[in-house]
């Protein structure tokens, strides 16, 4: 059916079904569909050695588990970004098929680092879910698992994209971001050694430089910059105009993210926080740190990084105290009217639209 979609107005699709009723499907449905055709491409059609079948198998499996089920805002800003940027005239079937595959190619080098970070940073649930390494017979075989995924990424690119002008830009994109993002989660690993608790660590200017890398780049920019470079828009004067505010926006959601940790809802964020016992220089410790008296900062020395409910609790019990809840509300707040009034000097030839679409998803998030 995708294949005798045309796109039309609006983010919505005609969509010809098969027995020729005409459907109305929006950026989201084409998307989901498109992640089906995916899975058969890459785990039924790519390889046929039929030697491979267990591995393929295992491929269909681990792809199913940790690709979907997420809020997909990475993935599907590539097609919004793109209807933004191309008259509509030019947004045809096949461009837009693309855009789906390689706002795919980001929900998966998402879940490739997700599926590693779990069992870097100890956790439990994912996207309201086991951790992929916390299923029975997984375990460290999850390492392998997320090379996996980060591999089908560039078969899909090769597959789909390899006789656009655009390939090398995006085959050096998605290099260039994951180098930035395990850079980023190095960094955080070793801001974290677990068991040496040293808050001296925990600088704002260390906790910038973490979050730029770990999250900025893949989250933010890759998305928007993949959709400039199917636009044609190869100049490294607008991708850096694109990069200030897109980084930009990306520490606030990693802030939000550390806020979350702590005062969200695993309900409703599927996640369970261990940023507390895991010694993380999380943006709650960092402002914390930054208020707190003397007496304070001895307590806390004493609870962070500690894996027993007592010090976990106690560690909230401060960030209580503290109204850690009021800061952050006040620093969303202060953060949107920043990124607005950057919106309105750095976007220039971008239309603003790209970068308002973003920000409206992510302000005020709870999940
Ligand atoms: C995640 O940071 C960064 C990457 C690159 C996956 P995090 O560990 O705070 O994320 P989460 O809270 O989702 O585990
Ligand atoms: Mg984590
Ligand atoms: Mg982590
Ligand atoms: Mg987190």
């Amino acid at each position: 059916c995708l294949l005798l979609c045309t796109s039309s107005l609006q983010g919505d699709s005609i969509c010809n079904g098969t027995h020729g009723k005409k459907a109305l499907l929006s950026d989201p449905q084409l998307f989901d569909v498109q992640f089906e055709e995916l899975v058969a491409e890459l785990t039924e059609r790519d390889l046929t050695d039929p030697a491979l079948a267990d591995a393929l198998r295992r491929l269909k499996e681990v792809l199913e588990y940790n690709a979907p089920g997420g809020k997909k805002n990475r993935g599907l800003s590539v097609i919004g970004s793109l209807r933004e940027l191309l008259p509509p005239s030019q947004l045809t079937q096949d461009t837009v098929q693309r855009a789906l595959i390689v706002g795919w190619c980001i929900e998966l080098l998402q879940a490739f680092f997700l599926v590693a970070d779990d069992i870097m940073d100890s956790s439990v649930t994912r996207r309201g879910q086991p951790c992929w390494y916390r299923k029975e017979a997984i375990g460290l075989d999850a390492i392998n698992d997320s090379f996996l995924l980060e591999a089908s990424i560039y078969r899909l690119l090769r597959k789909h994209c390899r006789d656009q002008p655009h390939y090398i830009h995006l085959l050096e994109l998605f290099t260039e971001t994951s180098f930035q993002t395990m850079l980023g989660q190095a960094l955080d690993l070793m801001t974290a050694p677990p068991g040496q608790i040293d808050l001296n660590r925990f600088t704002m200017e260390r906790y910038k430089a973490i979050v730029k890398y770990k999250t900025a780049y893949y989250s933010f920019y890759l998305p928007v910059a993949a959709a400039m470079y199917m636009a044609g828009i190869e100049s490294e004067e607008e991708h850096n105009n694109a990069k200030h505010i897109l980084l930009e926006m990306g520490e606030f959601f990693q802030i939000q993210d550390d806020y979350l940790d702590c005062y969200g809802d695993p309900a409703v964020t599927g996640k369970i926080g261990t940023d507390i016992q895991d010694n993380k220089c999380s943006w709650l410790v960092v402002k914390a740190l930054e208020v707190m008296t003397p007496e304070q900062r001895a307590e806390l020395e004493a609870c962070y990084g500690r894996h027993d409910e007592a010090s976990i609790e106690e560690v909230k019990t401060l960030y209580n105290t503290l109204q850690m809840s009021t800061l952050y509300q006040n620093y969303e707040e202060e953060s949107y009217q920043r990124l607005q009034k950057l919106i309105a000097c750095h976007a220039q030839n971008l239309p603003h639209s790209v970068f308002l679409n973003f920000a409206k998803k992510i302000y005020k998030r709870n999940k």
